[in-house]
């Protein structure tokens, strides 16, 4: 948008007096930030209503992207950008004595996700308004983020994350959209006469879902699309309601919308995570139906007008109902009702580990969505006798929805959609050769690939500023909608001057994060230091303890050997552990004992260090990434789906060591064997451990001598303070088989940090793998994926760009 500085100013004040009636010098930070929040809101909302209405005038069809988890970051400079008015508002703040980093400091990072699932979401909604694609996003409003993590004595401990305490400038809440949720009661069903059924509904309880709509701003294109966030809360009562039945029945219903991830160690918590799913679903679907009728087409166009996007399995009651709203309500027949559903609906897997894989109890369905599972069933008993005719019976059942008493998720995403797909390619090749492999040969042309991505507006142009500059200074700035342009900087692949400036810029940030760390944790690294880097969820299969057990054998070589030539390393962990997966929790503990232990230890000196960031999230990982040297992506090969840390810290120059898993195999494609550190088993080679049961962990620790020692350290009092989890994660290790290849992967990945070491040596040979690194990441760009997902799946227009 067009906005003199003069303007800027102007508004600003003007805007200050209106909310607080407050003069520039009584106002603080506080007040200042919502000021610009309010400011940004009034500057969006013609372009807001203009791109709702053209999408109706035009009867564009239109994507929602069913997600449980949106993980947003702060909004305010990324709106900034996006509205081309970063600098503007920068330059006016300063002239007014504000420093728009302070603003930046106030915004609460609504932590409405847990990982790379919701992350992406997030990267998606951006892309998709900046690819013009008529999308929207639809989740929950949760009034509690994912906890807030705080070490006490090295464990972990949650907190809440209050996020909205003081209000959330973003989003308007939108009474008229309203629509009611019901769950509980009993469902009978009566001919209407009509041809059609009726459903009669008794002592059902009524939710009123609440729909919080924010501005997902497209970058310098006047697109704005819309999340749309519900909350849960009490129909209107009437008069005769009892004060204390109604106070009662509040909590009960606003415990919807409270928290991400209710406990689930128990039977009301997984209770409460079924409503959860219902709920949004449910107030999604109706509120899209409603939106869809103002274009005046006749029900049986939805598919053509409407595609809704199921993102993991959560959503995936999308699917019974929109059929029951076709069904109930539009009087559908039940095949021309599914036949919609089905054409309306896709789904995208984000991973194969079982545990996640949802299946609810039968029954648990049947109290809270009597009518629901009616449709279920209906939709399992079809697919059985119709599939049963093409295909053999161990196939339909090994398929089918409803088995042992629990309803199986994916499957039901599966049926009921049109197109399913993986996160990476070899994601993709697992589910329909493994994983997946008896629907791939039911319907093999719904398989489909469509590779993660990530934007590189909030990952490099906001998160790295210093980058960006030396970016566009070599190659002009058409790469932050065109991302692929990103390769002209291979031409300065030679140029030794380039090659210093990108090392310069890398040290910038190496010392911006070592004060980071000094003043928040009061440890002091050295930014000559390789900064190593493993930020991801904790989760056995990421490996955190691959590298913590790789850590502790340096420790002991220097403790052995103080003259020997290791290069200084700084090791950097992020990670939440569930609050029920002991096992993480564990590993967390024994990282900071042995943090604790190296830190201090005089005989080191500066180096090892090992720092394991408190409380990480969106806002730590952009102060994180732009500092990495090393990214650290070692999953057991065929574990990690795609991974999207990965991509970011390519794109901010960091050499990846990684293992040949989830899209690491297409960054070693497009960065070339040369520009990537690579070690361990590959997919095939532990799919035929499982086959053939020769892998024996203890062997490796009976006959490895510095595996040995390292794990000897877990049990005999090395590590102070962390004496139970060494002995706990001993045993996963030693005794109780390994699971995910730690001690077999153990020599090859020791290996290649050797190699790391002895590249980082020679400043030139680093920094021209951190620059081919930084110009082959455009491909990974979330906008060339939403465009994907756009043409191939959903089919809506986009503003393509060549790749
Ligand atoms: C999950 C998968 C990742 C994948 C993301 C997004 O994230 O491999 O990149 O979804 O598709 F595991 P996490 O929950 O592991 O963070």
């Amino acid at each position: 948008m067009d906005l003199s500085k003069r303007k800027f100013k102007e508004d600003f004040k003007k805007m200050l007096t209106e909310v607080y009636s407050m003069g520039l010098k009584e106002s603080e930070a506080t007040e200042q930030f919502f000021t610009l929040g309010n400011l940004i809101r009034s500057y969006v909302a013609k372009n807001w209503s203009r791109t709702n209405q053209a999408y109706i005038e035009k009867g564009k069809k239109q994507v929602y992207y069913f997600s449980m988890e949106f993980l947003l970051g702060r909004m305010l400079k990324s709106n900034l950008l996006n509205l081309g008015i970063l600098e503007t508002v920068r330059d006016g703040l300063s002239d007014l004595g504000i420093d728009l980093e302070a603003l930046v400091q106030i915004e609460p990072d609504p932590g409405l996700g847990n990982g790379g699932l919701g992350r992406l979401a997030a990267c998606f909604i951006d892309s998709m308004a900046t690819s013009e694609i008529p999308a929207h996003g639809n989740g929950i409003r949760y009034k509690y983020g994912l906890f807030k993590q705080k070490f006490v004595n090295g464990y972990q401990v949650e907190l809440p994350e209050n996020w909205l305490q003081n209000g959330n400038v973003w989003e308007t809440r939108k009474m008229h959209a309203a629509v009611t949720v019901r769950f509980y009661g009993h469902v009978w069903l009566e001919h209407s006469g009509k041809g059609y059924l009726v459903p009669h509904y008794e002592d059902a309880q009524e939710v009123l879902a609440v729909p919080y709509d924010s501005a997902v701003i497209g970058f310098n294109n006047e697109i704005v699309n819309t999340l749309r966030l519900w909350s849960a809360e009490v129909p209107p009562q009437d008069e005769s309601t009892d004060y204390w039945s109604f106070i009662h029945q509040r909590n009960e219903i606003e415990s919807i919308s409270e928290v991400l991830y209710p406990d689930d160690s128990n039977y009301e918590g997984r209770l409460l995570r079924l409503k959860q799913e219902y709920f949004f679903v449910s107030a999604g679907v109706q509120s899209i139906i409603r939106h869809y009728k103002k274009m005046h087409l006749g029900i049986e166009h939805l598919a053509e007008k409407v595609a809704i996007h199921i993102n993991d399995t959560h959503p995936a009651l999308c699917i019974p109902e929109l059929m029951r709203i076709l069904l109930d309500e539009e009087h559908m027949d039940w095949e021309h009702a599914w036949h919609l559903t089905i054409n309306t609906m896709s789904y995208t897997n984000h991973t194969i580990m079982t545990e996640a894989m949802e299946k609810w109890p039968i029954e648990m369905i049947q109290t809270l969505l009597p009518r629901i599972v009616q449709i279920i069933c209906e939709i399992d008993r079809r697919y059985v006798m119709e599939m049963g005719r093409l295909f053999d019976t161990d196939l339909i059942q090994s398929t089918r929805i409803v088995e042992g008493g629990h309803v199986r998720m994916a499957h039901m995403a599966i049926i009921g959609s049109h197109s399913i797909n993986g996160v990476a390619q070899l994601h993709t090749n697992i589910l329909k050769e493994k994983v997946l492999h008896p629907f791939y040969l039911i319907y093999p042309s719904k398989f489909n690939n469509k590779t993660n991505g990530i934007t590189q507006r909030r990952w490099l142009m906001l998160a790295n500023e210093p980058l960006r500059h030396l970016i566009d200074r070599k190659i002009g700035n058409e790469w932050a909608t065109m991302p692929t342009e990103l390769k002209m900087l291979k031409a300065f692949r030679e140029d030794k001057r380039t090659l210093q400036e990108l090392a310069e810029v890398k040290r910038q940030n190496k010392v911006r994060f070592a004060r980071f760390v000094e003043e928040s944790m009061g440890l002091e690294i050295n930014p000559e230091a390789i900064f190593d880097v493993q930020i991801k969820r904790l989760h056995a299969y990421k490996r955190q303890l691959l590298n913590l057990l790789h850590i502790l054998s340096l420790y002991f070589k220097l403790k052995e050997h103080p003259e020997a030539d290791l290069h200084p390393r700084v090791f950097i962990f992020g990670a939440k552990a569930a609050p029920s997966y002991t096992y993480a929790k564990q590993i967390i503990k024994l990282i900071n004992s042995v943090a604790e232990l190296i830190n201090h230890d005089p005989d080191i000196h500066d180096k090892l260090k090992l720092v394991f960031v408190e409380n990480y999230g969106v806002s730590l990982a952009e102060r994180i990434i732009p500092a990495a040297d090393v990214s650290e992506q070692i999953s057991l090969a065929s574990k990690e789906a795609s991974g999207t840390s990965n991509m970011k810290l390519m794109l901010n120059g960091a050499v990846t060591l990684a293992t040949l898993d989830g899209a690491n195999v297409e960054i070693r494609e497009h960065v070339g064997e040369d520009n990537i550190v690579l070690f361990g088993l590959r997919t095939d080679e532990v799919y035929h451990y499982y086959k053939d049961g020769t892998y024996h962990a203890h062997d490796y620790y009976e006959k490895n001598q510095v595996l040995h020692r390292v794990l000897n350290a877990l049990i005999d009092g090395t590590i102070p303070g962390a004496e139970a989890e060494g002995y706990a994660i001993f045993d996963s290790l030693v005794r109780y088989g390994d699971e995910y290849f730690v001690l077999r992967d153990f020599d090859d990945y020791a290996a290649a940090q050797e190699r790391i070491d002895r590249l980082y040596r020679d400043s030139l040979i680093w920094q021209k793998m951190a620059l081919i690194n930084i110009a082959s990441a455009g491909i990974f760009s979330s906008d060339y994926t939403v465009q994907q997902y756009a043409s191939q799946i959903w089919d809506v227009s986009s503003k393509v760009h060549r790749i």
